[in-house]
């Protein structure tokens, strides 16, 4: 399929060499390959996504990124320079490439007016942030942003009608020592990627952020984090229970309603199409927006796998391109112009 559009694409400053090969080590089996593909913004991965029918990406900074730094200050200052330097990197290229703010998330305040001046300044589609934000004199402190301070910031989002990607990170302090580190390979992708964008998700739905907020957009990435398979399950217990747990005056509506209105899920790293179909029949194929997860993951692996699944046509169309053109209004999109299938 030509014209794919791709929404979860990491890239890295340059100046962190280093420290992208250390991510790299962790999780890929050629570091110096990923090291020189995250760190291209408009050359290697323009070649990719011609050679493989992609026409637009939407790139993000790699995790952990500003949510691993715990001085507000110096958050703040990071998530400015990637904002700058993607904004440069990508003018000339604007029919192939689009942005995610990066933000720093200590301050929803500073946050709101961050993703604004990306917004209105640059066009960038919205905002990636890398799961909760890691704060406090050790490191050891997560803020959430299902709570109501957070409100200034989700209404910015609606207000500017962008919507919000919430991607993992990895788990660090306590957290790490206590879960993760005697079982340390089910840290990222297997399982701990999961469990934290899934808490911190059903945590806003739980905690009233899509009632006060009904036009919020958010977007999950690797097939929704294990949520479409649990939806019958969490629905039976909210619904049948909703009384005596006391949620019904922070949630008002069904955990199926807030998918139908709220979530979008991506198809990032998770290429099966046994999944993909179940996903459909759990949320529908209106939510579902093809990615690919580059360079964790390949372009040739996503776009085969996809390009050849048994799915009807109009569905495909739908996850391949058309949902992403109506979500990010991408108006002036051609589909079939915008990149060149070998
Ligand atoms: C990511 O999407 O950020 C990611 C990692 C490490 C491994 C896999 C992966 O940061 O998808």
């Amino acid at each position: 399929m030509l014209g794919k559009i791709a929404l979860e694409e990491a890239f890295a400053l340059p100046r962190f060499e280093e420290r992208t090969r250390w991510w790299a080590s962790l999780f890929s089996t050629d570091p110096e390959t990923h090291v020189k593909e995250i760190t291209d913004i408009n050359k290697i991965r323009i070649a990719h996504a011609d050679k493989h029918g992609v026409g637009y990406q939407i790139l993000s900074y790699t995790a952990p990124g500003v949510q691993d730094i715990c001085d507000p200050k110096e958050a703040q200052a990071l998530a400015v320079e990637i904002n700058d330097f993607l904004a440069g990197e990508i003018k000339g290229h604007e029919d192939r490439l689009g942005a995610f703010a990066t933000l720093s998330m200590h301050n929803p305040q500073e946050a709101a007016t961050e993703l604004r001046r990306c917004v209105e300044q640059y066009g960038f589609l919205g905002a990636l942030v890398n799961d909760t934000q890691r704060a406090g004199p050790d490191g050891d402190e997560m803020i959430f942003y299902d709570n109501a301070d957070w409100d200034i910031f989700w209404s910015t989002l609606t207000d500017l009608d962008v919507p919000l990607y919430l991607h993992p990170r990895n788990p660090t302090g306590t957290i790490y020592d206590k879960l993760w580190a005697d079982r340390k390979w089910l840290v990222g992708p297997p399982l701990s990627f999961a469990q934290g964008v899934s808490l911190h998700a059903l945590g806003m739905v739980t905690n009233g952020v899509f009632d006060r907020h009904p036009k919020l957009q958010i977007i999950l990435g690797h097939l929704g984090e294990h949520i479409p398979f649990d939806m019958w399950r969490i629905n039976h217990w909210f619904e049948d229970r909703k009384k005596a747990l006391g949620l019904a005056e922070t949630c008002k509506r069904t955990i199926r309603e807030y998918f139908a209105d709220n979530f979008w899920i991506t198809t990032s790293g998770h290429f099966s199409t046994n999944t993909l179909t179940f996903c459909m029949g759990e949320v529908g194929a209106d939510r579902i927006l093809f990615s690919i997860d580059y360079p964790f993951e390949n372009f040739d692996d996503a776009c085969s796998w996809f390009d050849n699944a048994e799915l009807n046509l109009v569905d495909k169309r739908k996850i391949g391109r058309d949902n992403a053109k109506r979500l990010f209004k991408l108006k002036g999109y051609k589909d079939s112009e915008a990149s060149v299938a070998h």
